[in-house]
């Protein structure tokens, strides 16, 4: 297969210089097409024939959610919206969605990176694959979706939800890999078990991602799925699944470098660590079209190696994630950020802005319960008004949040005050 073949496995020296002509013209077509860029690198006196190789790249400014937010919905585009063949989105903490946008040609870099990660994880066009990532503005469902059809392989796009009919489509089409999140397979084995299905079913494969995972869940999954588990990294802003994956040594995500340049930080100096020192992870894409960005700070925080990997392959490797450097949740896939939940809560008359936010895992599925500190008076004998209030705030917090979370209203001042920065989180999940 193709993809295994080519850049992927060049020395180390080839992909550098392949990374500094690549970032040249990058840099140098942004400088003229964005007018946000251009400002920012004047403002520190930096011109396009500065960048001349990949080493100048910390020449750069760095870029965060935040900037793409103050240019919403198209301000960062490179190309005239006439070029950009799909958008997509993520969540984002005011209601207000990171937006990026595809050329024609991103979504063909996107659709071999996702499937550079197939191959990896050892799918050929003989695999049936059911993807059970979302469908939509979420880059999951589409993303894997292109990577899967690139590949060749049989394509079964059945978004999130709906257990029972999940299994009945592995059964019936004999299903040989899935891509879901790491929380949902989990959740779908059990009903696999429980039905006892586990057998019946022909599954091999499983690309995991969109959200933190352990080591451990990955062996638990195996073992009890009798498959192979795979770990598939990316976020939308700099693409969608795809930016990096593991391969069948599990010893690290490798990165498709020739399409994005990694780089780790520490989060609070901005300076780089040690090559196999954890911090934050930050990339520049060397060919996107639509969205190319400069130094994107993830908020991921891992370490990256480029010792060649067993497998053969040059490309650097990331650890497994070992969390946020902001307060971002995942919960079941979904992104969270507590000031949503509080510009929700501020819609609701009835609530103070006391809150607190308690993430579990039950039963292998997250749960996100909402304590929310209401006035004084709805603790009263008529129980029918509470329990209204309830209703409505859960609504306000799904149609915010996009994920259902479970509330509980508390008496006023009952929830714990803290003299510094409020704590408004306690995520109750263990991360190894
Ligand atoms: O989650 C893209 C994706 C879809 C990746 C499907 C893999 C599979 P966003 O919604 O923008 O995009 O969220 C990106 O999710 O910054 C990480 O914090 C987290 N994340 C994604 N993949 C992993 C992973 C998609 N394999 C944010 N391990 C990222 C840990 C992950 N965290």
């Amino acid at each position: 297969m193709i993809w295994n073949e080519t850049k992927e496995c060049m020395s180390r020296d080839e992909l550098a210089n392949l990374q500094s002509a690549r970032l040249r013209k990058m840099v140098s077509r942004v400088y003229h097409n964005v007018e946000y860029y251009r400002k920012k690198m004047q403002q520190i006196g930096l011109e396009p024939g500065d960048i001349k190789d990949i080493e100048d790249i910390n020449k750069l400014p760095y870029t965060t959610k935040q900037d793409l937010r103050d240019n919403y919905p198209f301000g960062l585009f490179a190309v005239p919206r006439s070029e950009i063949v799909r958008i997509h989105a993520s969540s984002g903490t005011t209601g207000k969605a990171t937006v990026v946008g595809y050329t024609r040609k991103d979504i063909e870099t996107w659709q071999e990176c996702v499937a550079r990660i197939l191959v990896m994880g050892g799918l050929d066009h003989d695999d049936i694959v059911q993807i059970s990532y979302g469908y939509g503005l979420f880059t999951g469902g589409l993303g894997a979706h292109y990577g899967v059809e690139n590949l060749g392989a049989t394509v079964v796009p059945m978004s999130t939800g709906n257990t029972k009919k999940q299994i009945t489509m592995m059964e019936d089409f004999g299903v040989t890999a899935i891509c879901c999140t790491p929380s949902y397979l989990m959740y779908l084995t059990e009903a696999l078990e429980e039905n006892g299905m586990v057998d019946k079913i022909k599954l091999k494969k499983a690309f995991l991602g969109a959200e933190p995972w352990t080591e451990n869940m990955r062996r638990e999954i195996e073992s009890r799925l009798h498959i192979s588990a795979h770990d598939i990294y990316g976020l939308s802003e700099v693409m969608g699944p795809g930016v990096a994956g593991d391969c069948k040594f599990h010893t690290g995500l490798h990165i498709a470098e020739d399409h994005f340049y990694p780089e780790i930080i520490d989060p609070e100096t901005l300076e780089p660590v040690k090559e196999g020192e954890t911090g934050e992870l930050v990339f520049t894409t060397l060919t996107k079209e639509a969205l190319p960005l400069f130094r994107y700070r993830t908020k991921d925080l891992t370490s990256i190696t480029y010792e060649k990997c067993e497998c053969g392959r040059t490309s650097a490797r990331i650890s497994r994630f070992k969390g946020r450097s902001d307060d971002m949740l995942i919960i079941r896939g979904v992104n969270v950020f507590p000031s949503q939940v509080e510009a929700a809560l501020l819609e609701v008359a009835e609530t103070t802005p006391n809150y607190m936010l308690v993430v579990d895992r039950v039963n292998n599925l997250d749960t996100l319960d909402v304590l929310v500190e209401v006035e004084e008076r709805f603790f009263s004998d008529d129980i029918g008004e509470l329990e209204r209030l309830s209703k409505k705030i859960a609504h306000t917090l799904q149609q915010a949040l996009g994920i259902q979370p479970k509330v509980k209203l508390v008496e006023p001042k009952s929830i714990e005050r803290s003299e510094g920065k409020a704590k408004r989180v306690i995520d109750k999940r263990v991360l190894d």
